[in-house]
């Protein structure tokens, strides 16, 4: 069975980071390791949320895998609580990146243009140091910016404006260039990449529903991670991860019940599991 590393925090309510990686990736048929990051009661999009540090259990938890020789196939990493867990998570990197232990980054920290809360100014530029070492990397248009220190351009940027971003974005240093949440000139929302050794640009958009919540590049990064490791290429399992990201957003948008906090992305999982081709 393969097996992949995530880590991020665990917001007990919310939907988002391990809440989301643990269940999408298992559910592919992988071994999902977790470290946990931090320890909120609900995502930072809540007011008056409790946050337990873990960071200190970082390093004993990699002594403790050296010893017992584990290897990765992946290493998905999402949002980090601090500039030394940006650190430690590069010692992780260096670790138990082995020939085919794949590094995936989503460096998220940030939605509309702003940080969330907790992040000061200098977060997304020690982020950016993590990028060199990342076979492939997922912002948002936001951390994007962030990171470049660029001007954000608005949810609605142009295609022209997202390449000339991704040619900055790759000069962080990671192989593929993947910016997510990016509306397309057909007016379908998805991704757009660029190849950093090729020069080479591609894109994929799916259905854009009129509905915003929290999490979505989670289930995307999650879904994503998951695919890749069965396999499928890099864009094959880009293109998975935005149709299953698309069909969770529209089963929220159609659901009376929905939450405020999150995309019903349970109620998918059999969707991704025939995208995956495993049912
Ligand atoms: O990527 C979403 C996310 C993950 N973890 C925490 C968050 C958020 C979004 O707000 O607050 C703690």
């Amino acid at each position: 069975m393969k097996r992949v590393l995530s880590i991020q925090d665990i917001s007990c309510i919310g939907k988002c980071s391990l809440t989301v990686a643990l269940p999408v990736i298992s559910a592919m048929g992988i071994e999902t390791a977790i470290v946990p990051t931090a320890v909120l009661s609900t995502h930072t999009q809540f007011s008056g949320f409790t946050f337990k540090d873990l960071t200190d259990e970082m390093e004993p938890i990699k002594d403790h895998w050296v010893k017992e020789k584990m290897h990765f196939d992946a290493i998905y990493t999402g949002y980090l609580g601090s500039e030394r867990q940006i650190d430690i998570v590069s010692d992780f990197f260096d670790t138990f990146k082995s020939e085919n232990t794949k590094i995936i980054m989503d460096p998220a920290m940030a939605d509309n243009g702003k940080l969330y809360t907790g992040f000061d100014d200098d977060f997304p530029l020690k982020m950016a140091s993590l990028c060199s070492k990342s076979d492939i990397i997922l912002p948002n248009i936001s951390e994007c910016c962030l990171m470049l220190g660029e001007k954000y351009p608005g949810e609605e940027a142009d295609e022209e404006t997202i390449k000339d971003l991704l040619i900055k974005l790759s000069s962080l240093g990671a192989k593929i260039n993947v910016i997510t949440g990016v509306t397309l000139s057909d007016g379908t929302l998805g991704f757009m990449g660029y190849i950093t050794e090729t020069g080479e640009f591609f894109k994929y958009g799916t259905m854009k529903v009129p509905y915003k919540s929290h999490g979505t590049g989670d289930v995307f990064a999650s879904a994503f991670t998951g695919a890749y490791t069965m396999g499928h290429d890099i864009k094959k399992s880009l293109e998975i991860a935005a149709e299953y990201t698309c069909a969770c957003i529209n089963n929220s948008y159609n659901d009376p019940d929905h939450v405020f906090y999150a995309i019903n992305f349970e109620a998918e999982i059999p969707r991704l599991l025939k995208l995956v081709g495993k049912i």
